[in-house]
């Protein structure tokens, strides 16, 4: 069995994504999964494809996403995707989506079926606060994370406060995957 674990390159003038840190913490396989690490670009364009070309690639059973978000002080775990691009900052091409529609034919918000809250309790009372979120925004984030949903089902996206120290999330999606996933 397979995981995809996804992370995204810096953004906003930054030099650096905390979940790239995360993603060199974490194991290349956990039980007798293998794990398939994916940086994205930060591109309302491009990330989409290169997700697509990665699942392509390597077939995962379990899509995990991994955002920094600029606020909060606990991981969220994502439960829908928008079927929007908006922005008041552009991506890191410049490109700055005003309201626009995703795909025409597709529904405004797909959720994630995997169980999220159940996630999230076993997180909270085993690990670190962990919380459900509604809204992953309408960034880049958001973006892929309805890319994966409709091309997959199996996927998962999790913000990370930017200013945790990556050791933290580490643990926790080790444990989440350990536990609860695999
Ligand atoms: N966070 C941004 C895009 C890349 C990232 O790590 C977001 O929340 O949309």
């Amino acid at each position: 069995m397979r995981i995809l674990l996804t992370a995204f390159e810096p953004f906003g003038g930054a030099d650096s994504n905390i979940t790239q840190s995360v993603l060199s913490l974490l194991p290349d396989s956990i039980a007798d999964w293998a794990i398939e690490k994916v940086c994205l670009p930060v591109n309302f364009k491009r990330a989409p494809i290169v997700l697509r070309e990665a699942i392509a690639a390597y077939s995962p059973d379990l899509v995990i996403m991994l955002g920094q978000c600029p606020t909060g002080e606990n991981i969220r775990l994502e439960r829908f995707a928008i079927n929007m691009m908006d922005s008041t900052k552009g991506d890191n091409d410049g490109y700055i989506p005003n309201e626009e529609t995703i795909y025409d034919d597709q529904p405004l918000a797909l959720q994630t079926p995997l169980p999220i809250k159940e996630l999230e309790r076993f997180c909270t009372d085993n690990v670190q606060p962990v919380q459900v979120s509604n809204s992953a925004g309408l960034y880049v984030c958001n973006r892929v994370y309805y890319e994966a949903l409709l091309l997959h089902k199996q996927a998962i996206f999790v913000h990370i406060p930017k200013d945790m120290p990556a050791s933290m999330p580490a643990n926790t999606l080790v444990m989440m995957l350990k536990e609860k996933l695999v």
